[in-house]
């Protein structure tokens, strides 16, 4: 038992009996929301307003009763202002920019930080690594919760770790190469500019003892999976989290690739209809709104996280017992509507990529003569660019038709020659908004 939290420590609690599981969310449940009443101050005031009081959760299912938080909660009482501890005692702070406006900030007490590292020691286990491993982390260090929180996973899981940070792609390959790395860490889009950074330096990533790529912090649709796998020779892993949760360690895929387990002793999973606020049942796609159960520095009580997902029904064959959420295939607020259409980029990415293997693209969006318009900018390889135009213009209408097929709108595709394309060290920005305001 913790001192300082009275929560339990468990030796596995990825494979406990669904019954153990639910009674030690309910436990671990009342105590957070406890604290969080006790706190910070704009919880008890929504608390209040509905008339609520900790005790009214008896059951899990009592948790749909209590208010949501949102990402302007934490813009609105930045930079502090939703700490449920005192200062001293909390020992770090990251902090995520955003795109817009003032970051949001975040706090971990010393006993947060080791639920986080607990989380993630069991998420590189559910990626089949282990203190035989050399762990390559790329993601950025700093502020950004990538890094550390994944530094601190994986040393915790015995594996030794190079943490070479985002950049400096050359050096990265030369790393793998002469440390004889066998995982990687990093977001997907720059994975994919390590591989031909490798190719080019006449190091293949598939010639080297990489087994395993644990990748996350932005959308990636399976086909890119089968793209990276087939290019480096390794298996690839979706990993997930969002700093107001925790960081990276959310939720993770175990070998079975179906769906990424949420580590649901810690993080508590609900979906809900982003217009109606309802609560949809499992297998049911929608928005994903998160309670943490076990961090104190800064609880957080039904998140909207604005990722759309759904959680899978049935059993993982892998065994473990915590539920599990299909791929996060976009954020609700990453949908454009173009002429009256809904379009999420994760739909233009799988269309394009069933197509051609090409991963370096971009979506811009534009108007012509006061109508809105999409424009996809295709980064052909050397291996498909060819001289002959009617070969190119064969394949810029295949994409086309591809990506017609799957979002019912006609789009003007362009190829672009070899690295025309920006690449990414980080989370690739993709979509570029150009239309009249
Ligand atoms: O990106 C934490 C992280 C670091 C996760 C490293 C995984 C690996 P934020 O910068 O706060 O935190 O961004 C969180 O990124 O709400 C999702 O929209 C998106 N995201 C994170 N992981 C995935 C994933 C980190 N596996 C936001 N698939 C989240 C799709 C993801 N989107």
């Amino acid at each position: 038992m913790n001192r300082l939290t009275g929560i339990e420590d468990l030796a596995s609690p990825d494979y406990l009996v669904v019954e153990r599981l639910r009674a030690l969310q309910l436990e671990r449940l009342r105590r957070i929301v406890r604290h969080a009443y006790e706190n910070v101050e704009l919880f008890r005031n929504r608390m209040k307003e509905r008339g609520l009081a900790p005790d009214c959760i008896k059951t899990l299912a009592d948790l749909a009763r209590l208010p949501f938080m949102k990402k302007a909660d934490l813009r609105d009482t930045y930079p502090f202002g939703l700490f449920a501890v005192p200062l001293p005692d909390i020992v770090r702070l990251h902090a995520s920019s955003g795109t817009t406006g003032k970051p949001i900030v975040v706090a971990y007490t010393q006993e947060d930080i080791n639920v986080w590292i607990g989380v993630l020691r069991r998420a590189f286990n559910c990626c089949g690594l282990s203190r035989t491993d050399i762990i390559q982390n790329a993601y950025g260090y700093g502020l950004f919760t990538g890094g550390l929180g994944t530094h601190y996973g994986a040393e915790a899981l015995g594996a030794t770790v190079v943490p070479a940070g985002g950049g400096n792609t050359k050096r990265q390959v030369m790393l793998i190469r002469d440390f004889g790395v066998t995982a990687v860490c990093c977001t997907p889009s720059y994975f994919i500019h390590m591989i031909e950074v490798a190719e080019k330096e006449g190091m293949p990533l598939p010639e080297q003892k990489l087994r395993v790529g644990v990748f996350g912090a932005e959308p990636w649709s399976e086909e890119m999976r089968r793209y990276i796998q087939e290019k480096a020779g390794i298996e690839a892993f979706d990993i997930y989290g969002l700093s107001e949760i925790i960081g990276p360690g959310v939720g993770v895929e175990c070998s079975e690739h179906a769906g990424l387990h949420i580590f649901e002793d810690y993080f508590y999973p609900e979906i809900i209809d982003p217009d109606t606020e309802e609560i949809l049942p499992d297998g049911e796609t929608g928005e994903l709104v998160l309670t943490t159960l076990g961090k104190f520095a800064m609880p957080m009580i039904r998140y909207r996280t604005r990722d759309i997902t759904r959680i899978l029904p049935g059993e993982c064959p892998g065994g473990r017992t915590l539920r599990r959420i299909d791929r996060i295939s976009s954020r609700s607020d990453d949908m454009f509507i173009i002429r009256g259409v809904n379009v999420f980029p994760s739909q233009i990415e799988s269309a394009l990529l069933q197509v051609v293997g090409a991963p370096n693209y971009n979506i811009i969006l534009y108007t012509e003569n006061k109508v809105d318009n999409i424009e996809v900018d295709v980064e052909v390889g050397v291996e498909t660019f060819s001289d002959q135009i009617r070969e190119m213009e064969a394949l810029r209408r295949r994409i086309s038709a591809s990506i017609e097929s799957v979002i019912g709108l006609r789009v003007l595709v362009k190829l672009v020659g070899p690295r025309q394309i920006e690449r990414s060290e980080g989370k690739a920005k993709r979509v570029f908004d150009r239309r009249e305001k």
